[in-house]
């Protein structure tokens, strides 16, 4: 099917002429119209409870919104996506994360080949790598067992495993320990090691390239502190290294033997890698059965966003909504606020997901963008948010669309704390969509002069998200529906969801600036004068000039 640009659409056309029509409308009054809307406008699949009707739509919007999806394709493009085709067209690969969470049995055929029982050998290889070392049966060089794990890789091989860790945390091993090292600077490593026996501690080395120079920095570090601690003997790194890649002539010359070497494939994203063995921290942490009830949530995503209708499909109403804000009423941003202190570093995860992924300037044909594309996502679990910057959601000059997300029942009961943080999960979202009125504020004895101060003027949309509880499969399903809400996005835009060259141009400069930092000689520096300058004030301070 032949879209065309985004503006030629219909759709688009119309939206635009709506939109000038809704700006004055009040969620108040949408409301008052139709004393079902709470009831009508939601939907519930695979689990999750999404109310949207705190958002400034009427049906119209969405019938407009739901046009301008048939209109750009994204029927197609799903099927497109899950067929296996090279979508990710500057990079020239297909975009199969799916895969990772088809059942056994299923097939996915990509380059004439069913790709659906390689990942089910690396999973059963990782589940008995991960089954040895929490028994105790897989021994460090010394012969004690491994209590200590931890996960060296950046970007998308740590932010995954470092959010699932914390997101399942309840079930995992507390027996063990589990670090996660991605940062190139020292204090990284230095304080993932403090007080551990380096014979207790397996590295995993994840990074499908093997060649990023933080992860591979990181590594070498983490080669020479165990060497350290177990007296030199080279021998030592077998039992207490792995690795996770593509790259197997990389990692077999960084000296980790390939049959402990769990493999992915280029059709894996770093993004969208958290369910490949990249996971395998979070496996070792939770237990097989834990990761494949995980792995089973993501795919009962997965089958909802590729055969539920658009209007009762979860990922495609929230990307919609995520381009009626961004688009329409020019919202830069996106806050995304979990009610659930274990999801304390989901919304860094999203930021990676949702801004590698969308932050583009081109289509997918290399055309310049004459809109606006990703929002930038951010947020803090409730309910600290509240005590910090939910002031400029409620009250500043900014439109800000929130996602709530909460569970109803708590993995820690404890008296009423699970009523009370709820109870805040739908005080907030009413606050923001119906606020407070002056004649509110006068009435309840307020003095004139504060009452401006004091009135809320509310229409702050949101969406709430409401699961039973936070288990493997729902953290794979909320995972899965916020990929799948970016793949909408990037199809209306039609940008490259899956290719991230924004992060090129520093890395190869960081790579030149290396050696002028370094060298003993004064370097011929060729930067701008300010970069030219900052090198050379480095050098004196730290006292090699
Ligand atoms: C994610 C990106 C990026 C990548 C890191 C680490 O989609 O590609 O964040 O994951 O740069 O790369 P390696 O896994 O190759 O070390």
């Amino acid at each position: 099917m032949t879209v065309p640009a985004l503006r030629g659409r219909p759709a688009w056309a119309s939206l635009e002429k709506h939109h000038a029509e809704m700006e004055g409308l009040h969620l108040r009054q949408v409301f008052a119209d139709d004393d079902k809307r709470g009831e009508r406008l939601t939907v519930e699949a695979a689990g999750i409870y999404l109310d949207y009707s705190k958002n400034r739509i009427t049906d119209e919007t969405l019938r407009l919104l739901l046009q301008l999806a048939q209109e750009s394709g994204l029927r197609e493009r799903i099927d497109t996506m899950f067929r296996g085709d090279k979508i990710n067209t500057s990079e020239k690969r297909a975009v199969l994360h799916v895969a990772l969470r088809a059942p056994r049995g299923a097939s996915i055929i990509y380059d004439g080949q069913n790709v659906v029982p390689e990942v089910h050998a690396v999973l059963d290889k990782m589940a008995d790598f991960a089954d040895r070392v929490r028994s105790g049966a897989w021994k460090g060089h010394t012969g004690k067992r491994i209590r200590n794990v931890i996960n060296v890789g950046i970007g998308g091989s740590d932010l995954g495993p470092v959010m699932a860790y914390e997101a399942l945390k309840h079930y995992s091993e507390r027996a063990m320990t589990f670090r996660f090292v991605s940062n190139v600077d020292g204090t990284d490593f230095a304080e993932a090691v403090l007080g551990l026996d380096p014979a207790e501690t397996l590295f995993i080395i994840s990074s499908k390239t093997f060649t990023t120079l933080e992860t591979m920095t990181n590594a070498h570090t983490a080669r020479d502190w165990l060497l350290a601690g177990l007296k030199g003997e080279s021998s030592a790194t077998a039992k207490h290294f792995v690795a996770v890649s593509t790259n197997a002539q990389e990692v077999a010359k960084f000296g980790i033997d390939t049959a402990n070497m769990f493999g992915f494939w280029d059709w894996v994203g770093g993004r969208y890698s958290m369910d490949s063995a990249i996971g395998l921290s979070t496996m070792l942490a939770i237990g097989p059965d834990n990761f494949r009830a995980m792995l089973g949530g993501f795919h009962e995503m997965d089958e909802h966003f590729r055969t539920a209708p658009f209007e009762r499909n979860l990922p495609v109403l929230m990307g919609l909504l995520a381009v009626w804000y961004n688009n329409f009423f020019g919202a830069q941003t996106v806050a995304v606020l979990p009610y659930q202190q274990y999801l304390k570093r989901f919304p860094a995860y999203l930021q990676q997901l949702t801004m590698e992924s969308n932050g583009k300037h081109v289509t997918w044909d290399g055309v310049a963008v004459d809109y606006d594309t990703g929002p930038i996502y951010w947020g803090e679990p409730g309910t600290n948010g509240q005590h910090s910057f939910y002031q400029l959601i409620h009250q500043g000059t900014r439109l800000i669309p929130c996602d709530f997300i909460a569970f109803a029942h708590t993995l820690n009961p404890l008296g009423r704390h699970q009523d009370i943080l709820l109870a805040n999960v739908f005080a907030q979202t009413e606050a923001l969509s119906f606020g407070k009125t002056a004649k509110q504020v006068a009435a309840e004895g307020t003095p004139d002069w504060l009452v401006p101060h004091r009135l809320f003027e509310g229409n702050r949309p949101s969406n709430t998200i409401l699961l039973d509880a936070l288990t493997p499969a729902a953290l794979g399903k909320l995972v899965a529906l916020y990929e799948h809400s970016v793949f909408t996005q990037g199809t209306i835009w039609q940008i490259d969801s899956f290719d991230q060259w924004g992060v090129e141009l520093g890395k190869a400069l960081a790579q030149q600036i290396v050696p002028q930092l370094e060298s003993a000689a004064e370097p011929k520096l060729e930067h701008d004068s300010s970069t030219n300058a900052l090198i050379r004030r480095y050098r004196k301070l730290k006292g090699s000039a």
